[in-house]
């Protein structure tokens, strides 16, 4: 399954390569979230916790980093605390996830190199908070997550809250589409909008139960459809904050990084920090539950895989 010359640049976190080796499920996790998209010390707990919930589920967990120009599968409690508080990590896609490797740089890897990471030590299913995807305002900017192009191309299920709603969800569907990547609601018809459980828009797929969702994997697999799939699981309800609610913060934020000129990679980070202190850190309880919430599916998907 690895590319034998990815070998040398691989550490596989022990647990996880024992789990592997045995055919056991194992769910991959991002550490964007954790270098970038939540601050110290609540960025540290929700790593952790999250792993936990993958155990306690009967899966391995495995934090993906690039730390010191390696490539990290599987953190030990030590190397994902001292991640947490690295403040000058970089945001690691696509573009850049050899750039660290090669120049031994430490980094958070956004949902694309978690991808890429995960496929190459044939992990097959990873949790995350929200994707990356086309901005507002995306037709003057241009700016389009990586995360997108990763799903159509790399095999992984990414089990996520839907699209962060300081995205256009309406036009990242669309990409998704384009691109060929299955947008699948669990146990909804609405599209998920991550701190609300409901968008505008229809979820394009719906399927509610773990074993189905492994079941359409396998059946892409068998048929030769190449590619991901992306999993949109609702916040739980008795954490959400409404849409309607949302919108103004969204809107606020918006307007800050407008102001102060914020772009590229910057974006998403400043816009998730903005939030957070307009909403006295009530956004961040909810983005932390709806990634535990969609590790619980994860883990389950990777048990019926
Ligand atoms: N979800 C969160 N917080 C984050 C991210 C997602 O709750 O920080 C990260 C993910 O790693 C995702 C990235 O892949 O933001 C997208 O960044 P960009 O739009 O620059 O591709
Ligand atoms: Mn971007």
């Amino acid at each position: 399954m690895m590319l034998e010359t990815a070998r040398p640049y691989i550490d596989i976190h022990a647990p996880v390569a024992e789990a592997l080796a045995a055919g056991r499920p194992v769910v991959a996790l991002e550490s964007t979230i954790i270098t970038h998209g939540m601050p110290y010390p609540d960025n540290g707990a929700m790593a952790a916790n999250v792993e936990k919930i993958i155990s306690d589920e009967g899966a391995v967990p495995a934090t993906i980093a690039v730390v010191n120009g390696r490539i990290k599968i599987g953190l030990s409690d030590g190397e994902r605390e001292s991640l947490a508080m690295t403040d000058d990590a970089m945001k690691l896609s696509r573009a850049d996830f050899a750039f660290a490797v090669a120049e031994g740089r430490t980094g958070g890897t956004t949902v694309a190199a978690t991808m890429i990471a995960a496929h190459m030590a044939g992990i097959k299913v990873f949790a995350t908070g929200g994707i990356g995807g086309v901005h507002k305002g995306a037709e003057k900017s241009f700016d389009i997550s990586a995360d997108l192009d990763e799903l159509a191309r790399t095999p992984v299920i990414v089990v996520s809250a839907g699209a962060k709603a300081i995205l256009d969800i309406e036009k990242t569907l669309e990409v998704l589409e384009t691109r060929g990547v299955p947008v699948i609601g669990h146990g909804c018809e609405t599209m998920p909008a991550f701190w609300s459980r409901q968008s505008p828009f229809r979820a394009p797929l719906t399927l509610d139960a773990p074993e189905k969702i492994a079941k359409l994997f396998k059946t892409r697999q068998a048929l030769g459809v190449d590619g991901g799939m992306l999993v949109a699981n609702p916040v739980p309800e008795t954490d959400e904050i409404p849409a309607a609610e949302m919108a103004g913060y969204i809107e606020a934020a918006q307007k800050a990084a407008e102001a102060q000129n914020v772009t590229g990679k910057a974006v998403t980070p400043f816009l998730l920090g903005k939030i957070l202190e307009i909403t006295n850190g009530r956004s961040l309880k909810t983005n932390i539950a709806l990634v535990e919430n969609n590790a619980r599916v994860a883990a389950r998907v990777a048990k019926a895989l």
